[in-house]
């Protein structure tokens, strides 16, 4: 009978952890897509401090873009913006391009091409 109660114990316990241990990683819905000479949809994104943005210059109908943080196409630094985005040299892309990117500092980051002055998107972290 003690016996029993012990094992049943146990299996609660486990039970518990494994309850505890599985974390969502939230969806995939933080994309910032680029297309020949602009950004293509969504150019605002708000995230969690952790989680990640894709950056995607799709293979048919993107381009080549060199994305940093500031604005007008001049990089400017963004304190907390990822090691990535912390230089002048910024995140270079060519068509195909797909680059996933952590922000793991709350923040507001301005990112924008230095090919394209227009390009402009913004990233919040909370
Ligand atoms: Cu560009």
């Amino acid at each position: 009978m003690r016996r029993l109660l012990v094992a049943c114990g146990f299996a609660a316990l486990l039970a518990l952890a494994a309850c505890g241990g599985g974390g969502s990683s939230g969806g995939g819905g933080n994309t910032i897509a680029m297309g020949g000479s602009s950004f293509d949809g969504n150019t605002t994104v708000t995230i969690a401090a952790g989680q990640s943005v894709v950056f995607s210059d799709p293979s048919g109908s993107g381009g080549t873009h060199i994305l940093v943080t500031g604005s007008n196409g001049t990089f400017q630094a963004a304190t907390g913006a990822p090691s990535e985005f912390s230089g002048a040299t910024g995140v270079n892309f060519s068509p195909g391009d797909s680059k996933t990117i952590v922000f793991s500092t709350a923040g507001t980051y301005p990112i924008t091409c230095k090919i394209h002055p227009s390009m402009q998107a913004t990233i919040t972290v909370t």
